[in-house]
């Protein structure tokens, strides 16, 4: 065990070489000052911290609300005189209590009660031969450590020595980032499969019904359930020796049970199952010892952990490395991949590789030992998994329950938790989100560095952590690839077919609606880039992009395929598809003072006939006078513009339609319908409305008879041409 010099009794040291926190008030760094924007500008990497310099500090000499108002009376409310209610308006003391009713997180399914301590880990034994992990490639190379250990089925406020398992978790902060060796005291485990473990939790914990007994699993569930589960059986003799009963958490082995794998550099595969043997050695109490110790100190091991440290007996463990090959794992009577297992040492030796020693206790309790959250998918390069079932299981399982026990995606970002290595990806927002990244580079690929901008951090196959490829081939059913089949790599030739099987002007509309588009990019690498693309589709489509972007059309892009000439086909057109039908259609009919009343009814009754809606629109929809009576209408021409409806039938005097030449609404109106291709039905004392909207006579222009209804049922796709200029 490593001894320090005597300590301060109340102390807490920082052997592993962190700063001392300061605790006496700290100067803050003025804004605008040199050292404010240093602080500012920190790491300089993606991510980059809004300024800490207001971190709750529990040095500072003056008390603040959580905005940093300096507060005057912190033991008074604000009250209608002294005697009278509480006023709403004291802000001081609603923010203290509404603090207070949200301190407690949901505390862990399992391993609710845990202490954890500071550390580091020093490797005495490289091994790059078997991983090219960072923390095992140099002998003296020092890792910081947060370590935590836990009863299982107890809740957080339960005794610390019940008979159970205890947890053995290690958050290596590696400078590739965290490495999180999860572990146990005893080196098997309940059951093969992750399935099994919710059932093995809830037959452990306190019985549903009744709600006790709390902490123990001598009570009938625990037992029914190991009853009929024959795997357990091993892992059940190991919870009923001396194990499960340990004299101090320092006094106990660690095991990662699962096998893992080590990579090397050289992408070589080798089996691990790892172990922490304790410096001090293994003790445990006796259990009529544990039973009393549960009574006389609920928190025996918490102290005897936190005392030792404070008091300069750093607890230490040597990390063991059980290293094996294929081979050797077909030789073995039993499977590496089933965790009720485990590899005698006498028959495969443990290989010390490092020592962790634990020399500095939490700051604060609930910040550190509640907060840290362990995943065992967090691995470096040169650490992988094996195809344990239980180990499969848990890689999804530890990130999901962080999100539920610390209520956001972010959690990664809570100091306990976040690597110690700078770390940058397009991961944002989500709640409590701290960090402030620059720029509008939120997705990759991108290419904004091309114009300048921030373009974010990349992959990079060497650096990377990359998947150990198993079987090889990637095409074999059973290796584990990100890959995509070779067939998905034709991006081309469906897109070249979907545009081929288009008509003239669907293809114009495509057309124009790219160079719309790609006329809001601002950034001309990328207009060209998409010009490039649209080479491989069709080089007609894209030299009428490019003449309509005004740019020189660019060399084809790269194809990673060969391009298949397909077939076009008629089912993908909108147009040779369109049925010509009132049905679902809607007409509307523009009526003003003088219209013929019968002529408005005759229009509305054959548009019904048709199946169509007709809807009645007048410059005021209260009544207007018609040749015969009077009219109220359903829609206000200034706010019924033409694209609601479908088609249009102008009922006019020629006396009316010269007004209504005056008002820009109606001659939007018409003109509106014209330009977006809709059947336009009239009498004759429309005429001077249409010719002040540039209506040029076509098939889709008619007088109102039923030539109208059935132009209504239609667009009129030749006419674009005739009213706007396409790419
Ligand atoms: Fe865990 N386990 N576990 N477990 N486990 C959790 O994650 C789970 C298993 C272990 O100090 C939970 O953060 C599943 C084996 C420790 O914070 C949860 C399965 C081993 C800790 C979870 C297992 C462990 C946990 C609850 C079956 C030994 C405490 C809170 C596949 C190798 C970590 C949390 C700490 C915690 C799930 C099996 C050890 C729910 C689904 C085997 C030491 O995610």
């Amino acid at each position: 065990m490593a001894k320090k010099s005597a300590p301060h009794k109340t102390s807490n040291k920082r052997a592993s070489g962190e700063p001392a926190a300061a605790h006496a008030p700290e100067a803050q760094p003025v804004y605008g000052s040199a050292e404010f924007s240093t602080r500012r500008g920190e790491g300089g990497e993606l991510h980059q911290d809004v300024d800490q310099s207001g971190s709750n500090d529990s040095g500072a000499s003056h008390l603040t609300t959580n905005h940093g108002m300096r507060i005057s009376d912190n033991q008074n409310s604000l009250k209608s005189g002294d005697r009278g209610p509480t006023l709403l308006e004291d802000f001081v003391l609603r923010e203290k209590i509404f603090h207070f009713d949200h301190e407690r997180v949901p505390e862990r399914i399992v391993h609710a009660r845990g202490s954890a301590a500071h550390g580091v880990f020093e490797c005495t034994k490289p091994i790059p031969g078997l991983t090219r992990a960072s923390l095992l490639s140099e002998k003296g190379k020092k890792t910081p450590v947060f370590t935590r250990f836990s009863t299982v089925a107890g809740g957080a406020g339960s005794v610390d020595t019940p008979r159970d398992v205890r947890g053995f978790s290690v958050k290596f902060y590696t400078d590739e980032g965290n490495w999180d060796l999860v572990g146990n005291n005893i080196p098997v485990f309940f059951i093969q499969d992750a399935i099994k473990f919710p059932d093995l939790i809830h037959s452990v914990k306190m019985e549903a019904d009744r709600g006790y007994p709390q902490a123990a699993s001598a009570h009938d569930t625990f037992w029914d359930f190991m009853s009929l589960m024959p795997e357990a059986t091993h892992m059940v003799l190991w919870a009923m020796s001396d194990r499960a009963i340990p004299r101090s958490l320092r006094m106990m082995e660690g095991f990662g049970i699962h096998t893992f794998r080590f990579v090397n550099a050289q992408g070589k595969g080798t089996f691990v199952k790892f172990h922490w043997k304790p410096v001090l050695g293994m003790q445990s109490t006796v259990w009529d010892e544990a039973v009393k110790l549960a009574g006389a100190d609920p928190d025996y091991h918490r102290r005897d952990l936190f005392e030792a440290i404070d008091g300069g007996d750093f607890p230490a463990w040597d990390l063991g490395v059980q290293t094996f090959d294929e081979d050797f794992a077909a030789s073995l009577p039993y499977d590496i991949l089933d965790s009720t297992k485990l590899i005698p040492e006498e028959v495969l030796p443990i290989e010390i590789v490092g020592r962790m020693t634990l020399d500095r206790n939490p700051d604060n309790f609930f910040a550190e030992t509640e907060q840290v959250a362990f995943c065992p998918q967090n691995v470096v390069p040169g650490v992988d998994f094996s195809n344990d079932p239980l180990l499969q299981g848990r890689l999804f399982s530890y990130l999901d329950t962080q999100k539920s026990r610390l209520g956001t995606a972010n959690f990664h970002q809570i100091p306990i938790n976040a690597p110690k290595c700078p770390y940058a990806n397009f991961q944002r927002d989500g709640l409590m989100q701290t960090k402030v990244p620059k720029g509008r580079a939120n997705y990759e690929p991108n290419s904004l560095g091309e114009a300048g901008e921030i373009n974010g951090p990349r992959a990079s196959m060497d650096t990377g952590f990359v998947t150990f490829e198993e079987n090889g081939e990637r095409n074999d059913p059973t290796a584990k690839v990100r890959a995509r089949p070779e067939l998905f790599a034709d991006h081309y030739s469906q897109a070249r077919m979907f545009y081929r099987s288009q008509t003239e002007i669907e293809q114009a509309h495509i057309a124009s609606a790219i160079v719309f588009e790609l006329s809001k990019v601002t950034l001309a690498h990328v207009r060209a880039a998409m010009v490039a693309n649209l080479c491989n589709v069709d080089g007609d489509l894209a030299r009428r992009v490019a003449a309509g972007l005004a740019i020189d059309l660019p060399a084809k892009a790269k194809a990673a395929r060969k391009i298949v000439e397909m077939e076009a086909s008629p089912a993908l057109s909108i147009v040779k598809n369109k049925k010509d039908t009132l049905e679902g259609r809607k007409v509307g009919i523009l009526f003003a003072e003088g219209s013929r009343a019968s002529d408005i009814k005759a229009v509305k009754a054959a548009v019904e006939k048709a199946g169509g809606k007709a809807m009645t629109i007048a410059p005021k929809v209260g009544g207007i006078k018609l040749d015969n009576g009077s009219m109220a209408a359903d829609g206000q021409l200034a706010g019924t513009p033409s694209c609601t409806v479908d088609a249009i039938a102008l009922v006019l005097t020629e006396a009316a339609a010269k007004q209504l030449c005056m008002d820009g609404a109606a001659v939007q109106f018409v003109m509106d319908a014209f330009g977006h291709l809709k059947a336009i039905g009239h009498d004759a004392g429309a005429k001077p409305l249409l010719d002040k909207a540039g209506v040029a006579l076509d098939e889709g222009v008619t007088d109102l008879s039923g030539k109208f209804v059935k132009a209504a049922a239609k667009r009129f796709y030749d006419r674009e041409p005739t009213v706007r200029m396409l790419a």
